[in-house]
């Protein structure tokens, strides 16, 4: 789709140190593109260099203001808090030479940089329960560092992006529409999604009725958006680009649907996705040392429940975009959309078993 951009250039026109030695793909988002700079002496930065989906974040400005005021907030509170003791990061915006948050080539691509964490490792899944404990303190740390956000409050990047009740207008039109005639063949997906609709506005209703308070959330908290040290600690939390006004219960989550699971988001072997209840337990504990210094009763109750609700609402999204025809996120094979489906209604499965013990474990850490 696109010719092969060059990369020097864009490297120079950020204010980046050192001289440009190379640049290739990182990273396995959905939406952007990621790439990796290096520089030719080894004492200046590596810088990640991204390419913004337009087509999806069509306020450029606004996300990159967002995201300008959000990192700059963070690195003056981890100032502030930490003498050398604490060993959190903030991500760290690098502007253009003409001091703007991003830049825009002739061709109308919109390109924006970052210094790259250095020495970080990041993982699908946490491979370890310290891991997992501290995701999830990472998790709790940023929403408190960015309750007391100065100002305005942040652009609203994607309106409703977990609004479940637009989730599932879009999910009937594109069943109603069946525009590539996908809709007969995924019949028992479709009906499993229906069935839980109702269950699953649960949250939505809490929201409108001003019962869960709306916070700076990140909305985009898979595990492997949390970075890590080679001792295990939780660094920085990455992919701030729907960083906005939000619930709680969405990034927590987004957080266990992903970690929890056995299997990657796309495996195609439904034998090899269960729920990792011990894994669940510590990111939640983990997330409770610092979120429970803010979180209401009523969040507090809710957090089991958003687990299986973010892994609904990806195996719906992921579904609607089987059945419109592969139209929003990245593919790379033929049903990767109802393979990624699939994988997510089984775990919402896996859930619904372990949802007893997901409640209790929760109440219990009240308690403690
Ligand atoms: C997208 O591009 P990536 O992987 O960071 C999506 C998330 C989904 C995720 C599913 C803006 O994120 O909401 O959870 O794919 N982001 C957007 O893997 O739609
Ligand atoms: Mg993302």
């Amino acid at each position: 789709m696109h010719s092969k951009p060059d990369y020097k250039s864009i490297f120079e026109q950020f204010k980046t140190e050192g001289t440009f030695a190379s640049c290739a793909p990182i990273g396995e988002g959905h939406i952007n593109d990621t790439f990796l700079a290096k520089t030719a002496e080894p004492e200046f930065p590596e810088y990640v260099i991204q390419r913004i989906n337009h087509a999806i974040f069509k306020d450029v400005d606004g996300l990159m203001e967002n995201i300008r005021r959000i990192t700059s907030h963070l690195q003056n509170k981890l100032n502030e808090a930490t003498s050398g003791a604490g060993h959190t990061v903030a991500m760290r915006l690098i502007e253009t030479i003409g001091q703007k948050t991003y830049f825009k080539d002739l061709a109308g691509n919109y390109w924006r940089c970052f210094e790259f964490v250095k020495n970080h490792t990041n993982h699908d899944a946490p491979l370890s329960l310290h891991r997992a404990f501290e995701g999830g303190k990472a998790l709790g740390k940023f929403q408190l560092l960015l309750s007391d956000l100065p100002g305005e409050p942040l652009f609203e990047i994607l309106p409703d992006f977990h609004n479940l009740k637009k989730r599932l207008d879009n999910f009937n039109q594109a069943l109603t529409q069946n525009p590539v005639g996908r809709v007969d063949s995924v019949k028992t997906e479709i009906e499993k999604m229906l069935d839980r609709a109702d269950e699953m506005l649960l949250v939505y209703r809490l929201g409108e009725a001003g019962k869960i308070p709306v916070r700076i959330t990140h909305n985009d908290t898979k595990f492997n958006n949390i970075l890590f040290d080679d001792k295990e600690n939780a660094i920085c939390i990455i992919d701030l680009d729907t960083v906005m006004p939000g619930f709680v219960l969405y990034d927590f989550g987004d957080a266990i649907r992903t970690l929890a699971n056995t299997a990657t988001e796309d495996e195609d072997d439904l034998l090899k996705v269960s729920f990792d209840l011990v894994l669940y337990k510590s990111f939640a504990q983990g997330y409770l040392t610092e979120a429970g210094k803010f979180l209401t009763p009523t969040e507090k109750e809710h957090l089991a429940f958003s687990a299986k609700l973010l892994t609904y609402i990806m195996g719906l999204r992921f579904l609607t975009d089987h059945i419109a025809g592969d139209v929003y996120y990245k593919i790379s094979r033929p049903s990767h959309n109802l393979v990624r489906a699939r994988n997510q209604i089984r775990l919402l499965e896996c859930m619904e078993e372990n949802f007893g013990e997901m409640q209790k474990a929760i109440a219990e850490m009240h308690a403690s």
